[in-house]
Formats: C-alpha cells, structure tokens, sequence
C-alpha cells in the first residue's frame, strides 16, 4: 500500500527519495510525490498521478532539488485517485505531511479546521493532519511538540511524516498502526515505511513502536514513546538475503517467486527437522512447555494467510487432534470472541504488518488465550514483535503483489507446527510422524517436479484467455487450495472465480456451469477420489469444460472436455502445497495472455496496512 520515504542529508536527497519510492512500487499505488526544503528554505512539492516514473520525468523538468524532504506513493482510501490529492499535502507552504492510514474523526476535524479558517484542497483524510498541525505549531513554536499535541487529537491509524519551513533542519515522524523505519547513515538520516526503501543508502535501522514520535536530523535522532518519555530504540543491522528485488531471468516477480519455491522452502526446513521430528526448538525455547498445555487452536488471517489457515484446520485436527477455529481478520477483530481455555492464538501474515491482523492479535492479548504464535516472512514486523512464538517462513521479499512462494511456506510453517503440537500431546502417530518428516524433506524434489509442468499449464491456459467467470471446486484440504487457485485467477486475471467444495456443486453452483464455464479441479490420489469423480461427471454431464490437475495414477484421462495435467505423486498430507503450484502458474499464464499488470494488478496493494 502507500509508501513512506524521508531523507536529510549534505547532500541533494531528490534521488534517493525517488530510488525509494521506486523500491516501494511493487506494493500497488496510485499517484506519487514529493516535497522538499530548497536551498533558499522554502518548500517545493512535485506530484503526478500514476507512476513513479512520471514523477521521476517530471522532476528532470524542474530545478526541484533540497537537502531534506518527504515522498510518498499513495494507494487511495479517501479521495480519488488523481494529483490533486496525492500526497505530500501542504498547509500555508510551510508544512508538508505524507500519510500511510486512516484518519477516521476526519470529518469532524476538517469541519472544525475549516470553520477556523483552514482552506482545504484535496478530498483526503490525510490533509486535515497538516492544517492541525499548523495551529499547534502556531501554539507551541516547536515541530516535536506541535506533533506530540496533534496526534493527541487522531483517530485511525497513522503513520506519517512532517517537514517545516520553520526548523528547516529536521523531519517529524509519527507511528500509531503503521510501520516506519529510520535508516542510520553516516552524518545523513532517513525515514521510510519499510526499510526495503532505504537499502540502498543504509543497512542500520531504528524500528519505531507503537505510539512513537521521533526528530531526525543529519546528525541525531531522537524519540519519544506514546507517553512522551524520551527513549531510545536499538539499532538493528539488516542481512538481506541473496534474492534482491529484481527479476533476474524472469519476465515477472511472480514468475520468479515461483520459481523459487523450492528452493525457499528447502530453507523453510532448515535446522527444523530432526532425523525423524520437527525440532523443538523450530518455534522458539519455550514452545514445547507451552504447546504442551495447548487444547485448542484459533488461527486468524487475511486473504492468501486466511486459506493457509484453513488447510491447517484440516491438518491440526486430523494429525494434532486439535479442535481449530479460522477466521479472517477483519470480522474477527469487532467480534466478541468465545476463548476456550487453553487455546493458542495463530495470525498468519506475509509483511507481518496486516492492519487487520495486527489488530485482531492486539484484542486477543486481553481476552485470555494461552499465548500467540506469528507465521510470517518478516522478522523485523509488528506481528513478529508482539507475538510471544514466532516461526519465519523465509520466503524472501515477496515483491509480486499476489502471494506466491509467501504462502507455499506458510503452509510448511503450520505443517510444522502441526507436526510440533502432535509429538508433544502425544496425538500423532510415531511411524505416519517419521514418513511425514521424510516426505516434507523430498518436497523441495516435489516441488521442482510441478513447475516442469509449466509448458503444458501454458497450454491449458490458452483455454481462459477469453473466459469471464470460472468455477475451482476441491474437497477436503484441497478445498482451500481451490480458493486459493480462485483468489489468484481473480487478482491478476480479472477473470470472476468462485471456488466451491466439490460437494456442494449440486446445491447450487451447477446451474452456472455451461460451455463458457470452465471448471478447475485438484484431485489428488486420495480417499475423496471417487466422489470427486461423480463430480466431475456432473460438469461434464452439463457440457462443461474440466481441467483437472490430478495425480498421474488418479484413473483420469485427457479426453473431449477434459484437460488433464498430470501431477507427481504426494503423500495426502503434502498434497495442498504440490497442488497450489500449477494454479499459481495457470493464472500467471491467463494473466500474460490478457495483458494484464501481473505483479501489480489493478486496485490491489501488498502488506495491507491500512483496515
Ligand atoms: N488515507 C490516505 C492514505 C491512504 C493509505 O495509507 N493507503 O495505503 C489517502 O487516502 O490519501
């Protein structure tokens, strides 16, 4: 979603603001800009609708140029999305703010502010925080303190930026439910939302907690918590791993991220299998006394995490015994939850920044659950920090928009804890606990084995291009893996996908299927075969066209109104990791041919932080 950048220094900082801005695109944004102090001190702001390369154009056209400044890309919540309301906004041409959140007592305050004689020029929520902040710098003479009081004022989720004509020396900086960064260089310091934005000028980061208020300045920085005591928050030195952000050989990040399946989850296995158990240790020193108390599962999540979690119901109840409860995040948060005693809180999250999933994990610190466990990419996140267990999937940046390889190793994740939660209760059988171990280390092999599919899921996809609406039907724990296929195909193909457990195809969908309707089905070699087969008779017997990807011994056949794609053999329990990697790569596929923004899709943003 919207991106953060900030940078003061010796130097013209025009460049590095645009270097970050470009790092933050593969988030999704509308519009982009920027504001700078100039040498004479007065502020110049810049701002294009669209691409950050318009707004790079546009800047060669100017002398815009300072040793300080703000920039943004803006992903629309409140007013469209066009440059009079991208960001940075200004108040009287000597404040300017960046804003990534909602402010939701917006209106009253805009009311208020313009009946004081505040003119407003954009529709945003975000513009009513500069005209604040100009009357209390107006009262306080001082930005710190012109902030601290601000905010006091601020209901919703912010996190933002502030530079002045007035103390033309240093960036203000606010974090109440959104990430932000400070970068630590040599006599110069930034500001992002993600440090990924600043890894070009630095690799120490000040990570700001909730609540915070922090001053940069060339050569300090300072930093107040919620209550207005100044502290001091570590430096952390940041190891990115080999994969950069860029597409190496592939015409795609999301090609590539599938591409790197298994070799990310090969590194999700790491140190966490024993010769036949997952190792204790895989979810942190006090896992096993905890999970040993363990008697229920609640998993929350948003969007791709939410059908990780789903498979991982199947997976806790059959192998761990465990009853399990998943809920997507953003109902479950305004709900008045039920807490069995001694049940774990899972929240699952690629960024480990998800508005919604944050918040669901903030409530249920208060409503009695035994202890929270975090399944995400990002060690340095929010949901990492505030999590009492934490399991990285080391996936890697994830730049494509839609999850890929990020969801594949969640899936490893709550296998693994799954695996981790029978030993220790004592639920799962010792000999199916051996062969799951010796199969989830051949998954790499698996894995690599789906993707030499991708010449035949190519051709397959040709069947789509002109398509409309699509039906993926899956039973058991495929089901999930169909809704996943469908969630996919929808985000980057715009083609209308429903996924339906194939039961209930009967009950209703049925009537929709035709000729112009294909069916997508996963169908590994598994107990549910048979009836699944009924199932796909039922399609056929209404002229509609199957593409089923099943296992090669499955008994099913290319044939007239059939496209089979075989698929390697899998242990059952594995099969909803194999099975997600040829619909990953057929909406790829669909999306390619439909000319589509596939690792930027329309409307849609990466690390949601915003509800
Ligand atoms: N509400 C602000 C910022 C939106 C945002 O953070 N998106 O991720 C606006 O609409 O400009």
């Amino acid at each position: 979603m919207c991106g953060i950048v900030g940078a003061v220094a010796e130097r013209n900082i025009t460049a590095i603001l645009l270097e970050g801005l470009k790092r933050l695109e593969y988030r999704g944004y509308d519009s982009a800009g920027l504001a700078v102090l100039d040498a004479a001190g007065q502020l110049q702001r810049l701002r294009r609708s669209g691409k950050v390369a318009e707004l790079e154009q546009a800047l060669r056209e100017t002398e815009l140029g300072g040793r300080l400044g703000i920039a943004h890309t803006r992903w629309a919540t409140h007013g469209a999305p066009c440059e009079r309301n991208a960001h940075p906004h200004l108040s009287g041409n000597e404040l300017a703010v960046v804003h990534n959140g909602i402010i939701e007592n917006h209106e009253a305050l805009r009311r208020r502010l313009q009946a004081e004689g505040y003119e407003f020029t954009s529709d945003t929520d975000t513009e009513v925080i500069v005209h604040l902040l100009r009357q209390k710098l107006d009262a306080l003479g001082d930005l710190a303190a012109a902030l601290q009081a601000a905010v006091k004022e601020l209901h919703g989720a912010y996190g933002l930026a502030v530079i002045s004509t007035r103390q033309p020396d240093r960036i203000l900086a606010a974090r109440s439910g959104s990430p932000l960064v400070i970068g630590l260089g040599l006599g110069e310091n930034f500001l992002a939302s993600d440090q990924l934005a600043l890894r070009q000028v630095t690799d120490r980061f000040l990570y700001l907690e909730e609540g915070d208020i922090a001053e940069i300045r060339r050569d300090a920085v300072r930093i107040w918590d919620v209550t207005g005591v100044p502290v001091q928050r570590e430096p952390v030195q940041y190891h990115e791993g080999a994969e950069a952000a860029d597409k190496g050989e592939f015409r795609h990040f999301m090609l590539k991220e599938i591409h790197e399946q298994p070799k990310v989850v090969q590194r999700a296995l790491e140190n966490r299998l024993g010769a036949d158990q997952v190792l204790p240790q895989a979810f942190g020193p006090q896992a096993a006394e905890l999970f040993a108390r363990v008697r229920n599962v609640q998993i929350v999540a948003c969007g791709t995490s939410y059908h990780a979690g789903m498979v991982a119901r199947y997976w806790l109840e059959a192998l761990a015994g465990l009853p399990c409860q998943v809920e997507v995040a953003s109902e479950f948060r305004y709900r008045k939850v039920v807490v069995q005693p001694d049940t774990l809180f899972v929240t699952i999250s690629q960024s480990g920044e998800t508005a919604d999933t944050l918040a669901a994990l903030r409530n249920a610190k208060a409503a009695g659950y035994l202890a929270s466990l975090a399944i995400c990419n990002v060690g340095t996140s929010s949901l990492v920090r505030e999590s009492d267990l934490t399991l990285l999937t080391q996936a890697g940046p994830e730049i494509g928009v839609a999850s890929t390889k990020a969801f594949t190793t969640q899936l490893v994740g709550l296998l693994l804890l799954t695996l981790s939660l029978g030993r220790v209760r004592g639920t799962l059988d010792g000999e199916l606990e051996r062969t799951l171990v010796e199969e989830l280390r051949r998954l790499p092999t698996r894995l690599g084995e789906a993707l030499a599919m991708d010449p035949r899921i190519e051709e397959v996809a040709e069947h789509f291009a002109e398509k409309q609406h699509t039906l993926f039907l899956g039973r058991g724990e495929q089901y999930p893996v169909a809704m996943e296929g469908a969630l996919k195909l929808k985000e980057i193909s715009y083609i209308h996908a429903e996924a339906y457990p194939a039961g209930e195809l009967k009950h209703g969908p049925l009537a929709l299927v035709d000729a112009h309707m294909p069916v997508v089905t996963v169908a590994p070699n598994n107990e549910l075969l048979e009836k699944l087969k009924s199932n796909l008779q039922e399609v056929r017997a209404r002229g509609g066209e199957l593409i089923v990807f099943a296992d090669r011994e499955a008994g099913i056949e290319n044939g007239e109104g059939t496209l089979l794609v075989k698929m390697p053999h899998i242990h059952d329990v594995l099969s909803p990791i194999l099975y997600t990697v040829p619909l990953q790569l057929l909406s790829y596929h669909v999306a390619v041919l439909r000319g589509t923004d596939v690792d930027q899709p329309r409307n849609l943003a990466k690390s949601v932080t915003v509800e």
